[in-house]
């Protein structure tokens, strides 16, 4: 059951508590195992690939069959219905008209002495998407990561996702894992992707896509292996061994962002409708036990609603026991004194998700700071957001917020700085570059400049 809080300092060691919640010591350990997989696949490619594939997803693959063959990708189409295909469409045709508003555009800027300045942006060569499997393969997900990457214009966009539903994947607990271990003999053909998956992928316009997950998919990525290319950034959210190979591979390659569990924060006065608010805590919880569903309410009442509809609502979740575990841990009804109030204790949550449901939502918009996406209104769920209202639903987690933003067009492109100086420009300041340069123990960095300027009647080149 939700947990009602009323007093300010349990709410804040509360939110504080929830917000970092997966830095955990556990990471420790699974850093070893990644940091292990990720040197093994850097120094034998695919042989590493398929034996941590045979490991982790217990698929016994062929270097063949890592790459999804073009009539697995004809067949998907066949087996996704046309109310799924068409609502795909829309929501790529939205997300893209979106993302198409957000390309940064190169400029210059023209000033005295014939001096050029500007940023010329350019895409990155090749990106890799990774798509998690089991119960989050997601085509949105798929969308959200895929479209970017094609409107900045990447000439080769590869996607990677783990064979199979998620049994012995390396994302599951121990005893998840011992649970779902039958003892599987090796598969003649490899075990099919997600096919509505398969048809968002193409759908995006991508059609290189590999059969792999987990810290191996990430390490052949930035890495390079025989058969998986090695790529310039890879996105796309995935389970905590996803992460943190992610994390130990930035540097090798760009990443979009260390993405934790998915978190909701809904601000709700006297207005808002409980059924409404309870729904829309409970889609963030059945994303993952790990999920965060967070009220902050004016409403005392309305708070004990939202805790009994939350209730009511579960009563036969075809989720339930995954939902109710993030709730149980990760589940907070908070009542505050007022609005401003809401709106400090959620600047400092900093939200990946934040729902205004109240009464001038537009007004309140003026006093958050620091949030993922912010849906306004009472007839605005971060369902819409999810799926098809147009921005990235890759946002910052875990209090990334206060300094990062959505996954965007911008992150698969990098921008190069343009200087022109005419050689009247460099006169004027040849002087001063000399006494940096000097300054700084650079006699080449001033002989540079110097070299440059024009000849003095009767003496040396030079100032
Ligand atoms: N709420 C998730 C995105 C998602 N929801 C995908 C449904 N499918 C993280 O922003
Ligand atoms: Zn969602």
């Amino acid at each position: 059951m939700l947990r009602i809080i009323t007093q300010r300092t349990e709410a804040e060691a509360e939110l504080r508590r929830i917000r970092d919640r997966t830095s955990t010591d556990q990471i420790v350990h699974k850093e070893a195992t990644v940091r292990e997989v990720l040197q093994a696949v850097q120094r034998q490619g695919d042989r590493a690939v398929l034996h941590y594939t045979q490991e982790f997803d217990r698929q016994f693959l062929t270097p063949e069959q890592l790459r999804v063959s073009g009539s697995e990708l004809d067949a998907a189409y066949q087996q996704v219905s046309k109310e799924l295909l068409d609502a795909i469409q829309l929501a790529r045709a939205q997300i893209e008209a979106f993302h198409r508003q957000r390309v940064p555009k190169s400029w210059v800027q023209f000033k005295e002495d014939e001096v050029v300045l500007g940023k010329r942006y350019t895409p990155v060569d090749r990106a890799g998407i990774y798509v998690p499997g089991g119960r989050a393969a997601y085509p949105s997900t798929v969308l959200m990561n895929a479209i970017p990457a094609k409107v900045a214009g990447v000439p080769r966009i590869v996607m990677v996702t783990p064979p199979a539903p998620p049994a012995g994947h390396i994302g599951l607990d121990e005893s998840e894992i011992k649970s779902n271990l039958s003892p599987t003999s090796a598969s003649i053909s490899p075990a099919p992707i997600n096919p509505a998956v398969l048809v968002a992928a193409q759908e995006a316009g991508i059609s290189e896509i590999y059969r792999v997950g987990g810290a191996q998919a990430i390490a052949a990525l930035a890495y390079g292996t025989e058969t998986i290319p090695k790529v310039d950034v890879i996105t796309g959210p995935g389970n905590i061994y996803v992460t943190l190979a992610k994390k130990l591979v930035y540097g090798t390659v760009g990443i979009d962002s260390l993405a934790g569990p998915s978190e909701v924060l809904v601000i709700a006065d006297t207005t808002a409708n409980p059924v409404y608010v309870a729904a829309d805590l409970l889609a963030q919880a059945e994303h993952d036990p790990m999920a965060a569903a967070i009220l902050l309410t004016t409403d005392a009442v309305l708070a004990q609603k939202v805790q009994a509809e939350v209730e009511w609502q579960l009563r036969d979740h075809p989720r339930r026991l995954l939902t109710e575990k993030a709730l149980a841990h990760y589940g907070s009804i908070v009542v505050v004194d007022s609005i401003a109030e809401a709106a400090e204790l959620s600047n400092e949550f900093a939200p990946e998700h934040l729902e205004l449901e109240v009464d001038d939502p537009w007004a309140m918009l003026d006093l958050i700071r620091h949030a993922g996406a912010i849906f306004i209104g009472s007839s605005t769920p971060e369902a819409v957001g999810d799926y098809l209202a147009g921005p990235n639903h890759t946002l910052p987690t875990s209090g990334a917020a206060r300094y990062a933003s959505a996954l965007g067009v911008e992150t698969f492109m990098k921008h190069s700085s343009i200087i022109s100086y005419s050689p009247t420009a460099l006169q004027k300041v040849a002087n001063q570059i000399d006494v940096l340069a000097n300054a700084e123990g650079l006699p080449s960095h001033a002989d540079s400049v110097r070299l440059r300027m024009p000849r003095r009647e009767g003496g040396n080149q030079g100032l």
